[in-house]
């Protein structure tokens, strides 16, 4: 992973390089008709300075993602609905080796790297949101008040704590992904036996699902209020991952979402087709 970033990081410098070339082939016709009043070295000092001046535009932001997740998806739905230059890299395959467990023991993505940070690098989605919204004063997705601040704090809180560990013992199984050492779904019990464990998630997702809609949103469109905040993306793209159980949605989550996608557009359906495309797959597979 660390070595894909740094390949993505090095191609502009190819581009920057190869361009000067070009720029300092023009400055030079007019250098020769002004000859008589400016050397030539100065001029082409001069020209290479315009050259410069323009460099390449750089991606503001690097992001290690992974496509099919839903907690990427948040971090890659945020940054685009933000207006932030994010160059995405795909870290599959690479969140365990030596060059990215150096920088991120956790081993874990969404994660972004920045010069500011104290570690150069962060990862938690929410906690990311945060970080991007402060650092880049987003109250449209993170308010500054502290008691609206507070609930937003709140709803992510308590989905990460509460609602994500039940999606997770629901869905992974189906998705394909690994499950959390010490629960039943990661141990050698009998199939029946994780198969209760992965019903009785499924079961335990409707009580904090109702608590989103009925403490969360009291009436509002969004937990944010009229727009969708950081926490509306965090719910939205983990809603996702109920499809691939077929998960009864109730009515008011399935037009959530789908206000949450109309609000935030290209932003919201790009990442989500790269989820929606993962969750596809799987269930075709399981068909065969
Ligand atoms: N609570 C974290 C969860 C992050 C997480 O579980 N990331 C998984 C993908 S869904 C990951 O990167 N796993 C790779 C690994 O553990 O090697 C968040 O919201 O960012």
């Amino acid at each position: 992973m660390a070595k894909t970033a740094m390949k993505s990081a090095k191609k502009p410098t190819a581009k920057t390089a190869a361009k000067p070339a070009k720029a300092s082939a023009k400055p030079a016709a007019k250098v020769s008709a002004k000859a008589a009043a400016k050397p030539a070295a100065k001029a082409t000092a001069k020209a290479a300075h315009k050259v410069k001046a323009k460099p390449a535009k750089k991606p503001a932001l690097k992001l290690s993602m992974l496509k099919p997740s839903v907690n990427n998806m948040t971090v890659r739905v945020f940054a685009r609905a933000a207006g932030l230059d994010a160059a995405e890299t795909d870290a599959w395959g690479h969140t365990r080796s030596p060059e990215f467990m150096a920088r991120n023991p956790a081993h874990l993505t969404p994660m972004i790297e920045d010069k500011g940070l104290p570690r150069g690098v962060l990862w938690e989605s929410c906690a990311i949101m945060q970080y991007l919204s402060n650092k880049h004063g987003l109250e449209k997705f993170y308010p500054k008040a502290p008691a609206k601040r507070a609930m937003i704090d709140s709803a992510m809180f308590y989905l990460v704590g509460t609602l994500y560990p039940y999606v997770a013992r629901a869905t992974y199984p189906f998705l394909g992904f690994p499950q959390y050492a010490g629960e039943v779904g990661h141990s050698d019990a009998h199939p029946d036996k994780k198969s209760e464990a992965q019903k009785a998630a499924m079961a335990a997702i409707a009580e904090p699902l109702e608590v989103f809609h009925s403490f969360f949103r009291d009436g509002k469109p969004f937990i944010g209020g009229k727009n969708p905040s950081i926490a509306d993306i965090r719910l939205a793209a983990t809603l996702e991952f109920l499809a691939v159980i077929d998960y009864a949605l109730p009515k008011w989550a399935k037009e959530y979402v789908a206000a949450v996608e109309k609000k935030l557009g290209k932003a919201y359906a790009e990442p989500a087709a790269d989820v929606r495309g993962y969750i596809a797959y799987v269930k075709s597979q399981a068909k065969t």
